[in-house]
């Protein structure tokens, strides 16, 4: 038989993603001789593009993997589908998990997955390929001549080794890891013993009861497993074990580092969870080569983040495991969220606090997005703060009517907590004994351009550093005592889609005002679109010592190239600062 998966990575940052529910199914059906094919969107699809595809491939089976945000696709693609054919379609996943009775109601949607889809799925696709009847497949609810079948709930898969490593044929791997900067997914473990009122686990936690154990971990060997399949088929360095919670059971997780460092020195990162962490147990994930953890940190406000998100560990918890990871050398990358019921101005403050203390490698934000079948979902829905709007990613907009924050404060603060972000990180990398990068708010800045001068991550052949983000025509201004013996030191570099479209390249130039006036002190031509050897970071370094022990005003401006085209100059000045050489 022919299944044909359609999945939806639209708004989720442009970069390509495995889908580890996907690949479980599709290693299944590969198992027992079924084709498979996968169309990934980043883009909405056109129906021409669909109905050709389907075409060609002519599947017996369309099947949707389906969260909360991609869902809208999903349906009308569905739509697109039953204009044309009679082909059977099946969303799971998630969302379906979660919401089936909504799910199921779409028109133009035959069956839904209520379940884990290993067994059901290869089921399903048997009893097509056999001719029988589809509708007792027990794991699905179907649509049969208008009503809907609810058939019966499929045991969670007790022994997660059963199911078989999948090769990730139907994936473009070769340009998923390289987009994901030579990174492969692996999880070895599913379900999560913490019940957070926002997060779809602690749903899926209500749906599974009765139907077997939440939480199960693969063995050791088998994790090891598909770290060696994967590194016989693929090129990649690094590795993310995207597990929930990593250090669950920390005799697994100390026999995996034992055996890991044995095995493989490829560099990997995890998810943890402040209460369940040990030092020792950091220490032995260092030890096999983890270089970074995610935690959730989600709320600044004890009191929110306990009422609300039915988080309880307290914030000197937190800040104590972070103090270890930076005794370890571990980068940290945390999550937030704003947008909360009970949400207030000073909560969101308390959040900025709590992450300026902790000092994070990389500090994600989101805005609060209810997803159906949690039980925030249903505080909301009681309070009546839900709105009909949906949104394709959590980094949109707020979609509740919170009577004390609109939403534009919301957004307004998202944005805020962004900047805060690179300033900790600009802080945290801060470079000589003046770095400009974290003294922006020092700057007058002057720009003509309508996206102002700000922080942003550059990242130029795999390397990354917060940069002042300068469109032409723009002019940052610093007013400085220059120490004796003082140089500059600075990486310029203009983002990866100025490379190929926009305008005509930019010049950097450098100024100093001083009591006998400005000088320009440096210009250089930057044009990676026409000039390959400009596509890469550019090391600059100037003496200042004339200045020494004078009061300057140093001034790091940019402007258009020879054509004057202002469209698509993204110069960064990274790791700009001063530093005092050797006498
Ligand atoms: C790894 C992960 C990612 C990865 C991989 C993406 C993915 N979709 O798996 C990345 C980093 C890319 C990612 C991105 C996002 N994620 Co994420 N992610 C996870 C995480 C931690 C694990 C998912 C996983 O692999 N589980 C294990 C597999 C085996 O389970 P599964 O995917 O549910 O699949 C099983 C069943 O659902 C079913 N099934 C799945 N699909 C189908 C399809 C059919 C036809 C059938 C029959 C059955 C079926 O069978 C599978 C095997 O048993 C979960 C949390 C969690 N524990 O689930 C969040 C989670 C899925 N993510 C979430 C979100 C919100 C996102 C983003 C929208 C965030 C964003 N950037 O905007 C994007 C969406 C990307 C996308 N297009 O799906 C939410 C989704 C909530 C919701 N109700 O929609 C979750 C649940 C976390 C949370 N906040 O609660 N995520
Ligand atoms: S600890 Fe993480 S995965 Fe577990 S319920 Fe909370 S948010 Fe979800």
């Amino acid at each position: 038989m022919r299944v044909l998966w359609v999945y939806f990575d639209i708004g989720t940052g442009n970069y390509l993603h495995y889908h580890h529910g996907v690949g479980a199914i599709d290693a299944t059906l590969r198992e027992h001789g079924h084709d498979t094919k996968l169309l990934y969107f980043q883009k909405a699809p056109t129906r021409a593009l669909i109905w050709g595809e389907v075409e060609i491939f002519s599947p017996d089976a369309i099947f949707f993997p389906i969260n909360t945000h991609q869902w809208m696709y999903a349906r009308q693609v569905c739509d697109w589908i039953k204009e044309r054919f009679s082909i059977l379609t099946v969303a799971g996943g998630i969302h379906a998990i979660l919401d089936p009775e909504n799910v199921i109601k779409h028109p133009t949607l035959d069956a839904v997955c209520i379940c884990e889809g290993e067994y059901p799925s290869l089921e399903l696709v048997e009893n097509l390929k056999s001719g029988k009847p589809i509708w007792d497949t027990d794991g699905f609810y179907f649509k049969k001549n208008g009503e809907i079948v609810r058939n019966k709930f499929v045991p969670l898969v007790e022994n997660l080794d059963e199911i078989p490593i999948s090769r990730r044929e139907i994936w473009d791997m070769a340009s998923t890891i390289e987009d994901q900067d030579w990174e492969v997914q692996i999880m070895g473990s599913r379900g999560c013993p913490y019940k957070c009122h926002y997060c779809a686990n602690s749903g899926r936690m209500q749906v599974y009861r009765g139907h077997g154990q939440f939480i199960r971990q693969r063995s050791v060997e088998h994790v090891l497993k598909e770290v060696e399949v994967l590194s016989d088929l693929y090129h990649f360095g690094r590795i993310f074990f995207e597990d929930d919670v990593f250090i669950m059971d920390k005799s697994w997780a100390s026999e995996f580092c034992k055996k890991y460092k044995q095995r493989f020195s490829f560099p990997f990162k995890v998810y943890i969870r402040v209460e369940d962490t040990t030092y020792e147990a950091l220490r032995e994930l260092k030890d096999a080569g983890c270089y970074m953890v995610s935690i959730g940190v989600e709320a600044g406000n004890e009191r929110l983040r306990k009422r609300i998100l039915n988080r309880h560990m307290s914030n000197d918890e937190i800040v104590r495991v972070f103090k270890w990871l930076d005794e370890l050398q571990i980068k940290v990358w945390d999550f937030n969220m704003i947008g909360f019921p009970e949400e207030t101005e000073k909560t969101i403050d308390d959040l900025f606090k709590l992450n300026r203390t902790l000092r994070p490698h990389i500090a994600q934000i989101s805005i609060y997005y209810p997803y159906p079948g949690t039980a925030l979902y249903k505080i909301c829905e009681k309070k009546g703060l839900l709105s009909k709007r949906e949104q394709t990613s959590y980094f949109e907009h707020s979609t509740l009517k919170l009577p004390d924050l609109p939403d534009d404060y919301i957004k307004q603060k998202f944005f805020e907590f962004r900047d805060e972000s690179l300033k900790i990180r600009a802080a945290r990398y801060r470079k000589g004994h003046y770095d400009f990068v974290e003294r922006l708010e020092d700057a007058a800045v002057k720009s003509s351009s309508p996206e102002p001068i700000k922080r942003q991550l550059f990242q130029i052949n795999g390397l990354s550093t917060v940069v002042i983000l300068a469109h032409p025509r723009s002019e940052a201004t610093w007013q400085l005592a220059i120490k004796p013996n003082t140089a500059l030191r600075a990486f310029l570099g203009m983002y990866e889609y100025s490379w190929q479209w926009g305008g005509e390249g930019a010049y950097f130039i450098i100024q100093i005002e001083d009591e006998s006036g400005k000088h320009e002190v440096f210009r250089r031509y930057v044009d990676p679109k026409n000039r390959p050897e400009d596509r890469r970071w550019i090391p600059i370094e100037l003496d200042l010592t004339r200045w020494g022990n004078k009061i300057v005003k140093i001034s790091f401006i940019t402007e258009p190239g020879p054509s004057g085209d202002l469209t698509g100059l993204w110069c960064g000045w990274g790791a700009t600062h001063l530093f005092q050489k050797e006498a």
